[in-house]
């Protein structure tokens, strides 16, 4: 990676080389509602963790309404959008900073946690702020049904995988809403300006939803890097580091970075990371292990690896501290 000189800041965003013009792969796709939806989901989570989830029941209204109300959001003077969520620590308002460690990208977002359906910055506009919690109430729903899916393509106990996220108590939500305005920048040619670095993301699963402006890529389990084209009817599901663990390596939490984009429109997506309780133990599923197999990871709770994670950079290997081999 190159570093470049924002024109009008003091970041340093770096750029990133784009796949070959050519270069895709069919993502996979699920229909949450069809009778083979568990294999399905298991054969997209065991190969390249990531796959786009339709038929998810989530009314079309409710994620037009969060998008017209993030973007008027994003269209108000930075002052006024950190008066009414104050700067990320890590919740809030962001701009271009992303965590505490030194990772830039070229965007901007609203990090915020949502406990019993209730988005816990009070001072947002109550518009946007019942937006929010609208389509976190429908996506939390999709998120039950992929984790259900999930434990059945695993072959455990249906409801395992969602009691850990979904109306639990105390269960660690967050949602994420990341504005990527056009980048005046002009990177090499074969290069692209970083919008959000590439990483894992440390949760059970994330469910995210864009615009349809393109810019996300995925790592495949080649090394490869392919777009993923926007599909805004669709969600997309990502296998995070917790279920990596959860079975024991059988999936794997999938890379993934946003490209700023170039021409006139702007990026906006949306997405629910579903985290377990502070205190839940994360090891791999007696139920998922074979005879004898041993454990590749030793075991840790939901808050160890969160203050793990918020020491590691985006790029940063975070579940190599707790491998076995
Ligand atoms: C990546 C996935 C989610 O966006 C996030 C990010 C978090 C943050 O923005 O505060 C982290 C990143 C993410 C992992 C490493 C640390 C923490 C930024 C960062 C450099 C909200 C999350 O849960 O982990």
């Amino acid at each position: 990676m190159v570093a470049i000189t924002a024109p009008s800041s003091i970041e340093q965003i770096p750029l990133v080389q784009c796949p070959r013009a050519n270069a895709s792969a069919a993502i996979p796709c699920v229909d949450l509602s069809a009778p083979g939806a568990a294999a399905a989901v298991a054969d997209a989570c065991r190969g390249v963790g990531f796959f786009r989830a339709t038929n998810h029941g989530v009314p079309a209204r409710v994620v037009e309404a969060l998008e017209a109300r993030a973007m008027a959001f994003f269209a108000l003077p930075a002052q006024e959008k950190l008066d009414m969520s104050g700067a990320a620590r890590p919740m809030g308002y962001g701009s271009k900073r992303i965590g505490s460690n030194g990772d830039v990208g070229w965007l901007e977002y609203l990090l915020l946690s949502v406990s019993a359906n209730t988005v816990k910055i009070s001072s947002l506009p109550p518009s946007l702020r019942a937006a929010l919690e609208e389509y976190t109430a429908a996506v939390r729903e999709v998120c039950g049904r992929v984790l259900e899916l999930i434990a059945e393509g695993l072959g455990v106990d249906r409801s395992l995988l969602r009691a850990m996220v979904v109306g639990r108590e105390g269960s660690d939500e967050l949602v994420r809403v990341n504005h990527y305005p056009p980048c005046p920048l002009l990177p090499p040619v074969d290069c692209g300006v970083t919008g959000f670095g590439e990483h894992t993301d440390p949760q059970i699963i994330s469910v995210l939803r864009s615009n349809s402006t393109a810019g996300l890529q995925i790592k495949l389990r080649d090394g490869r890097w392919v777009p993923v084209p926007p599909a805004p009817e669709s969600f997309f599901v990502n296998v995070g580091d917790a279920l990596q663990v959860l079975t024991n390596g059988r999936f794997k939490s999938v890379k993934h970075r946003v490209v700023a984009p170039e021409g006139a429109q702007s990026r906006l997506s949306v997405i629910y990371f579903g985290g377990p309780a502070p205190s839940q133990r994360i090891a791999p599923l007696p139920e998922v292990m074979r005879d004898g197999e041993q454990s590749l990871y030793r075991e840790f709770t939901w808050a160890e690896y969160k203050t793990a994670m918020y020491k590691t950079r985006l790029a940063d290997h975070r579940l190599g501290p707790f491998e076995l081999r």
